[in-house]
Order: structure tokens, then C-alpha cells, then sequence
């Protein structure tokens, strides 16, 4: 039996981030379709932040922030839900806007610990990523992740260089 099929509202988080084109607006947008949804509601949206580029460094600063969702969707078909929005916006991208990217990620769902090919939540690297805790901590501060409280892990993580670039948690309804 599928346990996600009782039509219950689960608690999910979700990290957002781009750095071409105009992320703020796509990050925007796909929070809008999300909660647009019959089966999503956008519970709880972070400030905006401007963060320097983690990884391969010589690259566009990115805006990144988190929302704190409650679905109906099983993990994967939220999983889904977001990689189509990215997709769509790519696509929306090379005939409309010039450049563009989203990176939409599920970082928690409930309590649950998932290791599959295609979908591990807690999302791997989260724990490690200033530019992910810092926007979930104005959400979920208190979230268990791995043990630890999302301010736990914060507290622990460099973040230099990460600044706010809205303090407006209405930032993404346009
Ligand atoms: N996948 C597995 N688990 C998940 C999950 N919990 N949520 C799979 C979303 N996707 C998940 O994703 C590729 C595949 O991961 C999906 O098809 C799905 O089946 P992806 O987003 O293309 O890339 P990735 O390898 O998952 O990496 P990740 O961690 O999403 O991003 P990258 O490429 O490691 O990092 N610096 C700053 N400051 N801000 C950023 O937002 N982002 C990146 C991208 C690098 N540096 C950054 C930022
Ligand atoms: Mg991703």
C-alpha cells in the first residue's frame, strides 16, 4: 500500500537557486506555479539571498532561498513536479527570455530519510551548504536534519560573503 495515497498534507522544504538570466524572477514564478497547485500550498517563503558561487567558483554569484511546503505528492511525485518546472522554465528560456536557469531541490520530506537512485532526502548536501541553511534557518530553524537542528548546522558552516538581497518574504509573489 502506498502510505502517500491518504490524500494527508505532508510538510516538505525546498531549496531554490540560479545564477543566469534573472533568477529572481524564475525562483519567483516557480514558487507561484507550486502554490498554484491543487495538490501543493507555498506555506512559508525565506528573505532572498545573493550567495557567492559554491563549487566552481568562477561563475555568477546566485540568488538562492527556501520554501517550506505542505503537498499531498508522494516524494517523488514532488520530486517530479519540481523537475518539470525547471524544465518548463528552461525551455520557456531559449524562446523567450535569453539565458536562464533554476535549480529547484527537495531538501526535506516529514521526517523521512530516502536513499534511491534518482531522489535522497535529506537532500546529501545540504548540511554542508551555507547558501542552503542560511535561507532554511528563516524558515525551519528548528528542523532536525541528520541529527542536528538546522541553526545547529548553520552555526557550524562558513558563510562568508552571503548577504540578503530581499528582506521581503513576499519577494516572490509579484
Ligand atoms: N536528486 C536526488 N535527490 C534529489 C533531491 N533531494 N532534490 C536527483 C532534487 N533532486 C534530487 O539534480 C540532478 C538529479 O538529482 C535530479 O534529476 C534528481 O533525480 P541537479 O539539480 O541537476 O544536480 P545535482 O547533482 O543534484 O546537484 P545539486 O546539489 O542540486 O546542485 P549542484 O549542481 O551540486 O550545485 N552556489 C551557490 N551559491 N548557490 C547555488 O544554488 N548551486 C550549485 C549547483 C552549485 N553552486 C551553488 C549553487
Ligand atoms: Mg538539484
Amino acid at each position: 500500500m502506498n502510505t502517500f495515497n491518504d490524500g494527508g498534507w505532508r510538510f516538505a522544504t525546498l531549496g531554490l537557486g540560479g545564477n543566469i538570466g534573472d533568477p529572481v524572477a524564475a525562483m519567483a514564478l516557480a514558487l507561484r506555479r507550486l502554490d498554484a497547485r491543487q495538490d501543493c500550498r507555498v506555506r512559508d517563503v525565506s528573505r532572498l539571498y545573493r550567495t557567492p558561487p559554491w563549487g566552481k567558483t568562477d561563475q555568477a554569484d546566485f540568488y538562492n532561498a527556501c520554501a517550506a511546503i505542505e503537498t499531498t505528492l508522494a516524494p517523488h511525485g514532488l520530486l517530479e513536479v519540481c523537475l518539470e518546472i525547471e524544465r518548463d522554465m528552461k525551455r520557456v528560456r531559449s524562446e523567450r527570455w535569453g539565458p536562464r536557469t533554476i535549480d529547484i531541490d527537495v531538501l526535506t520530506y516529514d521526517a523521512l530519510d530516502i536513499d534511491e537512485q534518482d531522489l535522497t532526502v535529506p537532500h546529501a548536501r545540504m548540511t554542508e551548504r551555507a547558501f542552503v541553511l542560511m535561507p532554511l534557518a528563516d524558515i525551519a530553524a528548528d528542523l532536525k536534519v541528520k541529527g542536528r537542528t538546522i541553526a545547529d548546522w548553520l552555526a557550524s558552516t562558513p558563510a562568508e560573503g552571503i548577504v540578503v538581497a530581499n528582506e521581503n518574504r513576499a519577494w516572490w509573489r509579484g
